[in-house]
């Protein structure tokens, strides 16, 4: 069914003027528009992916709840528009939501600047700094099991089991390393580790910049807020600012664990250090090596399930993907101790 982005828009409370819109190609899960106004983006209006977020209501619940406290000095929000009806959502041939864009605001899939790394890790580390006040039950657990290894394990061994022949061919090496691997990381389970809101998709292209200043804003893209381990956006975030590389990137040797970026991160991370525990400190060089790991695993699944959950831009993106998220896990693997030696020096 054709979707008319000028019809959805009316319904939200914005002034009534003629709208332009321009497709933005880069997630992997909803459908994102620019929505331009004489040429400026003013808006960005997305239909939300009702396959892989089954609880509209409660990922807006979770956002609306979670833009009450991120707001500071040092962390400018994007707001929701709200609908006429004053409800923070619009269904009509999908669920439709707008945000408001801010003005000479930029993302980067990929950075060679320490300035850049230095400034994600002070944005996230403020993001968790502004909500470790939340109580993290009176958030919906909207994708439950999102990062669980051992849900992701049995998806894994499912969907290897029913594959086509021609994919597990084609995926033979990336399935062996999988195998490998994930006995060790099955056993690295903080349990004891405290429960957080967390992001959950901290990946440099969710983090919005400032064009002019080179200074991070905030956190975009709030769809997976909700509970988790303060792992999982360390090493979301690493997976994608110490590799100087793409997450789709072929040629391996392009993959990079660049220590540089690492320490400038962790610098911008450690100027709110005091809100982790001692067992969550310790606990993040493995993070940065589960993370790339777990969103291999994902893709690899997805290719064995012929591309059903990722959109893809070509035939072989989601084993690109595995191959190169796998071999970033493999680099971070190295570099456990340098991390772990790195991570003592600045975060105690
Ligand atoms: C998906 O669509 P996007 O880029 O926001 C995925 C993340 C992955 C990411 C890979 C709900 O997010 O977990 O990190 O692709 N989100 C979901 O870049 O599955
Ligand atoms: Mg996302």
């Amino acid at each position: 069914m054709s979707i008319e982005p000028a019809k959805i828009l009316s319904h939200f409370a914005i002034p009534k003027e003629k709208y332009a819109f321009k497709t933005i190609n880069n997630g992997l899960i909803n459908d994102t528009y620019l929505v331009l106004n004489t040429n400026k983006p003013v808006y960005i209006l997305q239909r939300i992916n009702n396959n892989v977020f089954k609880n509209v209501a409660g990922i807006m619940q979770n956002i609306d709840k979670a833009l009450n406290v991120l707001n500071s000095k040092n962390y400018t929000s994007v707001a929701v528009v709200k609908t006429k009806k004053n409800t923070s959502y619009h269904k009509e041939n999908g669920f439709w939501r707008v945000l408001s864009y801010i003005d000479d605001s930029v993302t980067y899939n990929t950075t060679t600047k320490n300035s850049i790394a230095f400034e994600a890790g002070k944005i996230i580390g403020e993001f968790h700094y502004l909500l470790t006040t939340e109580d993290v039950t009176n958030y919906q657990d909207t994708i439950p099991d999102f990062h669980n290894l051992i849900h992701r394990n049995n998806q894994f061994f499912d969907a290897l089991e029913k594959a086509k022949k021609d994919r597990v061919s084609a995926a033979k090496e990336a399935i062996d390393f999988a195998e490998e691997l994930l006995p060790d990381l099955l056993d690295f389970c903080f349990t004891e580790l405290p429960i957080r809101v967390c992001h959950n998709d901290t990946k440099l292209n969710n983090i919005l910049f400032s064009k002019s200043a080179d200074k991070a804003l905030c956190l975009i893209d709030l769809d997976t807020l909700m509970k988790g381990y303060f792992y999982y956006d360390f090493g979301d975030a690493v997976r994608t600012i110490v590799n100087t590389a793409p997450e789709d990137e072929k040629d391996l040797s392009k993959i990079t664990f660049n220590k540089e970026l690492f320490i400038s991160f962790i610098d911008g991370l450690s100027l709110h250090k005091s809100i982790l525990t001692k067992e969550e400190i310790d606990s993040l060089p493995l993070g940065a090596v589960f993370m790339p790991f777990i969103h291999g695993l994902r893709a690899l699944t997805d290719f064995l399930q012929n591309d059903a959950y990722y959109k893809v831009a070509y035939p072989n993106q989601n084993l690109d993907r595995c191959f190169s998220l796998f071999d970033f896990s493999k680099k971070a693997l190295d570099n456990v101790s340098f991390m772990q030696q790195a991570l003592h020096e600045k975060m105690n």
